[in-house]
């Protein structure tokens, strides 16, 4: 059901993954997880609605304490300089967050760490003692990646702790033949050590009923994913871990050990939410407490468990919190054929894509969202990219606009004609018009971006092949009334190309609507028989789209 401009606007608390503070954004990230957000955050926004679009810098974690080794700087240097690098480039590819904040904020540091103790309060988590591998020289238990050893299926002498990178196997440290810190390089010692863990097991009922029964309308994958994990029974998780960097375990009997970085970061999600009401005198319980509002993340596939099952366990457990209405994970996007792989620096990143093809967002957007991974891998090539650029933003949207727009000037200085006599041709231009506000806005809401994009261009394809089959050019001379009413409808088209691309290419929309003297980018506006009246005076075209050459496209290392 389309939001209803009349009746009250519904509250929607929507998330997008929280990026690890250790790397450049990459245009995985952005296909799988921004770029759709966005689209339906924009959307419900134009339809007002009450919506609050969070995310902000995943800063906890082992990743992050590996690449301030790497580094040879501190944990914090590495999330200060991520966090204001990827803040920054969501920023300018047009991510329109309400907040963007990090998980290393001292709001986050206490609603984290009072989300544990009223887990430990309430009896939710059991704890349980193992022996872990220690480090005597460094005096610390090492994490499942700073340990190397012999890999005991191939032979290979550098796997890591948990996973083999030769040959693929998946690993646990005890398992590794002569085992080495990967800090000191010494072998390391078995030592008991005590753990806290969430008690998966006994939410596995309601769970079922959750998700098997009521969520039948999630995606097939999402939805697989979850029954596969079910049907093969949970087992409690830990949610701590013996590392220096993270939110301390607020009992004094944990000194030296934090939380799970998987426990604090959806949290995070909520410390975010406060920080925006502080900022903006507002109250955060709404979005995360009212059974009205809908609570909606954009994850990728790897997110799925963490999202559908363990946070969801968290929210019920603690009590007081709605639990997600959906969760439109989506696959991966490969690069060139290949998984994109941020070690093997195979990858197009955000920052170099902006400094490189400098405005060129919306050609970025436009081509991660036609080709997104929804409901399988997809694969994004430059080839693929030039060809989306000039065949399709260039050659119909590009050339709609600017033929409509250059004809206006020429025959009517600028000035929008009346709508006289209407025939057959018009009038299914008409019903075009008013057919397609309502088929994007029904993709978006069911999470099909890729064909909202598609329906979106159609509607340019539909100018153009009106433009090309009444030849107003012809008519100018013998029938001057006609071309009236062509110009006319062309322009109720490029407004309606501007409404609704909004969410799609808002730095195009934006454009396009100051071009058309359109102040207004309300979804409820496109559904006016005339959105840009008679008399207007429209501005000279300005070129929304140029052309890509071969030899202007970046390379891809791999
Ligand atoms: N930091 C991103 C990832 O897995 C991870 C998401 C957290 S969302 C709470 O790539
Ligand atoms: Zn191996």
């Amino acid at each position: 059901m389309s939001p209803n401009t009349t009746s009250p606007p519904s509250r929607y608390t929507i998330t997008a993954a929280l990026p690890y503070a250790n790397g450049p954004i990459h245009i995985g990230h952005l296909a799988g997880v921004y770029i759709p957000a966005d689209i339906y955050a924009r959307y419900l926004r134009s339809c007002q609605q009450d919506i609050l679009f969070v995310s902000g810098s995943d800063e906890h974690g082992v990743p992050i304490t590996i690449r301030a080794q790497q580094e040879g700087i501190t944990c914090q240097q590495v999330v200060d300089k991520y966090h204001q690098l990827n803040k920054q480039t969501l920023a300018d590819i047009g991510i329109s967050f309400d907040v963007f904040s990090r998980t290393s904020s001292p709001t986050h540091h206490e609603t984290a760490s009072a989300f544990f103790t009223t887990l430990h309060q309430q009896q939710c988590l059991t704890t349980k003692t193992t022996n872990q591998y220690y480090d005597e020289s460094s005096q610390q238990f090492l994490a499942d990646r700073y340990i190397y050893g012999t890999c005991p299926q191939c032979s290979y002498t550098d796997a890591y702790g948990d996973q083999c990178e030769k040959c693929g196997n998946t690993l646990s440290p005890e398992e590794l033949i002569h085992p080495r810190s990967a800090i000191s390089g010494k072998q390391p010692i078995l030592k008991p050590t005590k753990h806290w863990f969430l008690a998966l097991d006994k939410h596995e009922d309601w769970l079922k009923t959750w998700i098997l029964d009521t969520h039948t309308d999630w995606k097939p994958h999402v939805y697989g994913q979850c029954k596969s994990w079910l049907e093969e029974g949970l087992c409690p998780r830990a949610i701590t871990r013996d590392l220096q960097w993270g939110i301390p375990v607020p009992l004094a009997e944990a000194i030296g050990k934090v939380l799970y970085v998987w426990f604090d970061a959806p949290i995070g999600y909520i410390s975010a939410t406060k920080e925006w009401a502080h900022a903006h005198d507002r109250d955060w319980k709404p979005y995360w407490q009212d059974p009205n509002t809908q609570l909606v993340h954009f994850i990728g596939k790897d997110n799925i468990v963490f999202h559908c099952l363990i946070f969801p366990v968290m929210l019920h457990a603690h009590g007081d919190f709605i639990l997600p209405k959906h969760v439109p994970a989506n696959e991966f996007m490969n690069l060139e054929g290949k998984k994109i792989s941020t070690s093997r620096n195979h990858a197009v990143w955000l920052p170099d894509y902006l400094k490189q093809l400098p405005d060129k967002q919306d050609v970025l957007r436009y081509v991660l969202c036609a080709n997104a991974p929804e409901n399988k891998d997809s694969d994004f090539t430059w080839q693929d990219f030039q060809a989306k650029n000039n065949n399709e933003l260039v050659a119909i949207l590009g050339n709609f606009v600017h033929r409509s727009l250059v004809l206006i000037h020429k025959y009517y200085e600028g000035k929008v004609p009346p709508c006289r006599h209407i025939d057959e041709s018009d009038a299914i231009v008409i019903r075009y018009l008013q057919d397609t506000p309502q088929q994007v806005a029904q993709r978006i809401e069911a999470f099909k971006f890729k064909e909202g994009l598609q329906v979106w261009m159609d509607l340019a394809r539909q100018g153009n092949k009106y433009l090309t089959e009444t030849e107003p050019w012809h008519l100018i001379k013998t029938k001057p009334e006609r071309v009236q009413t062509i110009l006319h409808l062309a322009t109720q088209i490029m407004a309606q190309l501007a409404i609704l691309g909004e969410p799609f290419l808002p730095f195009t929309s934006h454009k396009l609507a100051a071009m058309l003297q359109l102040d207004t980018l309300l979804w409820g506006y496109a559904t006016r028989k005339e959105m840009i009246p008679a008399g207007t005076v429209l501005q000279k075209p300005v070129i929304l789209f140029q052309r890509i050459e071969t030899d202007s496209l970046p390379i891809t290392s791999s």
